[in-house]
């Protein structure tokens, strides 16, 4: 008998992009086996890559399109579905401007579905109006990034250069539950005898296996960053020749971290001096070091300026743009980066071209075969669009997220989606969002069809298609290619993926991000080529480019090739605790949940591992309002109250709670997070708002009752 063969392909879920190999099985169904050739995860995989196929399951899965009719989401055929959703789109459009209707994507779009959904927007609706969940992730590192390197991709290294460097400073990020198989290489530079320093409010898996844990009050990293870059010019520890060859805006950036003195750091952040001090000495001692930054210091109202500053400390010590030293972003989702890159974003077009430039616009107008008057210009951040729904924004197509889950202020986010004229769906599942949708579109997943992700290493991968998917479901792309074809655009909506990649190569072609290197037929060889890759020009004899696992190292990305520090200074929270609301509140993850949930919680072994919210508080703060473990407790911000069982735990800092947000309904975390947005990066403040804590039973307790004030008082 011939062995069923199985197919090399990538994880659905987060960024690292695990490889696996798809089996299909005699009785059916497929299984996930060991794929070790991939040198990221080397056959090692979390349990949500190891589960991924149950959500290939017609009993998990949409297989129909859902029309709403009476009230009610009915099965219906896929003509039917998609003339509605044509027919409603167009008409909106018609009577209020093509502005009134919205698109809203996903960074776990692959890159043609991202790369296609943008020029749909822009191309056959003429609308401004579209964002992604992306503005949610990593939006304030992108800035920042941007700000001083004059290019934004996540990792400037790969993985591999962890174990081998001096230091890393892992700041907000607990990868130890978000990418296990990513601890290897830190534990590996441990071993190696590098040190590791990890930054985080709690104490984490991840701050377990650190050398120093620096526990700062959530919203506080800019001020701990400036006062490590003040220590460094106390001591003497930066890199003059460095900042003079490599870098402008030095003395401007040195004053305003002199302003941060050591004490008034600790004051701020509630990090001792000498705490300060040992950091500075790890990081500076070896002849290499590294700063990776996640969530932890990015979902804030000043992310931006917080990445510049942890940049900036990087920089004055010589350490970026050379072997083995660098700041990098750990991008989270599966296309993380590469869904930020081709044009799903509202200031941008493909190739990380700015919307705004002349040029940028001409390029990509020439390759979609318009005139670049006709491309609308930059339109709103995600939460400003999702903020805008019902009033000026009347229909919503929406692929790729759950904001009814994940959106900040989520109870707001809801009453909005709720009040749009026409709401259509494209998912896998039926999502929180779908629900609430007049029109869903069962849509192919992963191992159901081809495609790239851009892992957070900047490196392209090809996705295989491993199974047929069930009867009844189609692509994202064919879901475009339809609309436009009845929205009257006949041409430059390819239904195959390869196609769709083709265009946006070219596209892509001299742009910041430049794919045009890289062809399927590569991928498919190669274990993924980082951009950039440009095709050799016609007339030339080189050989393919070899694409760039390691940018910088000979100049920077910015006009001069310099690096640019800029002058930041500690800012307060949007929301600081005060009498009324006296604690912080932080959101994030825990490892056998995905994002809003919306696959994972249909994972029996995930479920039951992780099966609802928690509010994790320090038994201090537990004992004062009178709750023992598991007990439930009311959360409350201005925003509004959730409800979970309290998880009683010394890791954490008594001035603060931790919810993750994987799931919806009483105890959905998002009901309380505060939309404050980073000037620059439109990112939602997710890590810190003022909230109070009373056990449930007690929920009309009021406000000010001495025991909720003395929730405030200050850890000694
Ligand atoms: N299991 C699992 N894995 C995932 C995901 C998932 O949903 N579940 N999502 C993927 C995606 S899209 C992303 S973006 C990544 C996110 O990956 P991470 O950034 O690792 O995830 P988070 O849990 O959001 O935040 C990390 C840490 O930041 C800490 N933190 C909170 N407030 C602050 C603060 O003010 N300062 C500092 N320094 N730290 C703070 C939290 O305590 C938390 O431990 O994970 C990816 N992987
Ligand atoms: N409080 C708090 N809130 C947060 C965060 C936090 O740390 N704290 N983190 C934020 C971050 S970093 C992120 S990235 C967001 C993520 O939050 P969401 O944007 O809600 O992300 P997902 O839950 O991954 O939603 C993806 C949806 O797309 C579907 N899907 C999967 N593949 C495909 C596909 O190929 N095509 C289509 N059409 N659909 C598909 C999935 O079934 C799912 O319903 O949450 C943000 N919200
Ligand atoms: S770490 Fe991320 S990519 Fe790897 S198996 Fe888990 S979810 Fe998938
Ligand atoms: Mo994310």
């Amino acid at each position: 008998m011939e062995p069923i063969a199985s197919t090399p392909t990538h994880c659905p879920y987060c960024a690292l992009q695990c490889g696996m190999n798809i089996m299909p099985l005699p009785q059916g169904g497929v299984e996930v086996t060991e794929r070790t050739d991939f040198p990221v995860n080397r056959g090692a995989l979390c349990g949500k890559g190891r589960t991924a196929a149950e959500v290939l399951s017609p009993a998990v899965r949409l297989t129909s399109p859902l029309v709403r009719s009476g009230g009610r989401l009915a099965e219906a055929g896929w003509p039917e579905a998609l003339d509605r959703i044509a027919e409603r789109l167009g008409t909106i459009r018609q009577e209020h401007g093509a502005d009134a209707v919205g698109v809203f994507g996903g960074g776990g779009l692959t890159n043609e579905k991202a790369y296609t959904l943008g020029k749909f927007a822009r191309v056959v609706l003429g609308t401004s109006q579209i964002d992604y969940n992306g503005r949610f992730c990593m939006s304030s590192a992108a800035a920042a990034g941007t700000r001083a390197f004059g290019l934004d991709r996540g990792l400037p290294f790969p993985l591999e250069d962890i174990p081998k460097t001096g230091c890393v400073i892992l700041v907000g990020s607990n990868l130890a539950e978000t990418m296990p198989p990513s601890l290897r290489f830190f534990t590996e530079l441990r071993e190696n005898g590098g040190t590791l320093i990890v930054v985080d409010p709690r104490r984490t898996r991840t701050a377990e296996q650190a050398d120093l844990h620096l526990a700062p009050r959530p919203g506080t990293d800019l001020a701990l960053a400036l006062g490590l870059l003040h220590l460094v010019v106390a001591e003497g520890r930066t890199d003059e020749e460095y900042i003079r060859e490599r870098t402008t805006g030095w003395e401007q950036a040195r004053a305003a971290a002199m302003a941060h003195w050591p004490e008034h750091v600790e004051r701020i952040t509630g990090v001792s001096v000498p705490q300060l001090r040992e950091a500075v000495r790890l990081f500076c001692e070896p002849e290499s070091a590294m700063v990776l930054t996640a969530r932890g210091p990015e979902q804030q109202s000043k992310g931006t300026d917080t990445v510049g500053a942890w940049i900036n400390l990087c920089l004055a010590t010589g350490r970026a743009g050379r072997p083995l030293s660098g700041y990098g972003c750990l991008t989270g989702q599966g296309n993380g980066q590469g869904g930020r890159e081709h044009g799903q974003k509202a200031d941008q077009l493909p190739g990380y071209r700015k919307l705004d430039d002349p040029a940028a616009r001409a390029h990509v107008a020439g390759v979609w075969g318009v005139d670049p008057d006709t491309l609308p210009g930059p339109g709103r951040s995600a939460y400003e669009l999702l903020d805008a729904l019902g009033t000026d924004i009347r229909a919503l197509l929406l692929m790729g997220s759950n904001p009814v889950v994940s959106a900040p202020r989520a109870a707001h986010v809801e009453e909005r989606i709720k009040s749009l004229d026409f709401l259509a769906v494209c998912d896998v599942v039926l999502s929180e969002t779908a629900e609430l949708a007049d029109v869903v579109l069962p849509v192919t997943q992963w191992a159901e069809e081809s495609g790239t992700t851009t892992s957070l290493e900047g490196r392209v991968l090809l996705r295989r298609r491993a199974v047929t998917p069930p009867p009844g479901v189609h692509s994202d792309l064919y879901v475009l290619h339809e609309l436009a074809a009845r929205l009257g655009v006949e041409k430059g909506f390819p239904t195959e993926p390869e196609e769709a990649f083709d265009e946006l190569r070219r596209a892509s072609a001299g742009g910041p991000a430049d794919y045009s290197g890289i062809t399927y037929g590569r991928l498919a060889r190669e274990n993924g080529v980082f951009w950039p890759c440009p095709e050799p020009a016609e007339d030339a004899t080189d050989e393919a480019h070899p694409g760039t696992p390691r940018l910088f190292l000979d100049r920077f990305a910015t006009d001069d090739g310099r690096a640019r520090f800029v002058a930041v200074a500690h800012r307060a929270t949007a929301e600081e605790p005060d009498a009324e609301y006296p604690l912080l509140l932080t959101t994030g993850r825990v490892v056998a949940q995905y994002q809003s949930g919306a696959q994972t919680r249909r994972v029996t072994e995930l479920n039951a591992a992780a099966p609802g919210p928690f509010v994790e508080l320090h038994p201090r703060l537990a004992a004062r309002i009178g709750a023992a473990d598991g007990d439930p407790v009311t959360v409350t911000s201005r925003r509004g109250r959730a409800t979970a069982p309290a998880r009683i735990t010394s890791a954490i800092r008594p001035d603060t709670v931790f919810m993750p947000f994987h799931w919806p309904g009483e105890g959905r975390a998002n009901t309380l997070t505060n939309p404050a947005l980073d000037p620059t990066s439109r990112m939602p403040e997710f890590k810190s708002c003022a909230v109070r804590v009373e056990t449930a039973a007690s929920p009309g307790t009021s406000s000010r009752t001495p025991a909720a004030a003395r929730q405030g008082a200050r850890p000694t």
